[in-house]
């Protein structure tokens, strides 16, 4: 599998982060978030979007989106559920983070920490009021359990996980969520992987060595 990736991205680390846990090999190409004139050239016959993560499957098939990428690679794994109502509260989860967390935290950390370009004070301010609506909602939920959907880790807490322990790189702190602090420890520190902001060697192969929490 290539897997076109950027070591900045959350969606992609979603991503690497599964391929990781599923011991998966991979190609990665790596491509500019900043930069985008090559996009078109590279990823137009893979991704209608023309954005990363794009994966393309040993067969030649693309793949695009890293949620449904993540569905795809769980698929009959433990990472993604039987049960017919778990499997619906895991897409609940991931529409979630595409709609209300994304948006807002991943683009308030763009901006401040990887453009270094927030457009102004008050687009910075309304993105980041958005960004606390989607960690509060986060909060009631793992109030009442470790994991966001039945007992186990699943694929909707990886694309959760993805930027919110990053989240602080946009300004967002944490201190009125203990249960989210929570969270992020008990049910990413048992599996093996690096946080994102971990620079790997810049060839192609697995991008995630086995390194717990709090040590990338
Ligand atoms: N909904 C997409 C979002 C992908 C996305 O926004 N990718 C960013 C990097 S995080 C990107 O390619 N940005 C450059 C661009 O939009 O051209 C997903 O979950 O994969």
């Amino acid at each position: 599998m290539l897997l076109y990736n950027s070591q900045v991205s959350g969606n992609c680390y979603k991503v690497r982060l599964l391929l990781a846990h599923l011991g998966l090999d991979y190609e990665r190409r790596e491509m500019d978030v900043i930069d985008r004139s090559d996009r078109a050239d590279t990823l137009g016959d893979l991704n209608p979007a023309l954005r990363v993560p794009t994966l393309v499957l040993d067969d030649g098939r693309p793949l695009a989106e890293s949620n449904a990428i993540m569905w795809f690679l769980g698929e009959g794994t433990p990472y993604v559920p039987d049960d017919r109502f778990e499997r619906a509260q895991v897409l609940q989860w991931l529409f979630f983070e595409q709609y209300s967390h994304e948006p807002h935290i991943a683009v308030v950390r763009f901006w401040v920490a990887v453009a270094h370009a927030p457009p102004s004070p008050e687009a910075l301010e309304a993105k980041r009021r958005d960004g606390y609506t989607a960690l509060d909602a986060m909060e009631r939920h793992l109030a009442t359990g470790r994991f966001l959907v039945g007992e186990r880790y699943t694929i909707a807490d990886i694309a959760l996980y993805a930027y919110t322990h990053v989240a602080h790189e946009g300004g967002f702190g944490i201190p009125r969520h203990p249960s989210l602090a929570r969270a992020g420890g008990s049910s990413a520190a048992p599996r093996a992987h690096q946080r994102l902001s971990h620079q790997p060697p810049s060839r192609g192969g697995s991008a995630i060595s086995p390194h717990r929490i709090g040590q990338g």
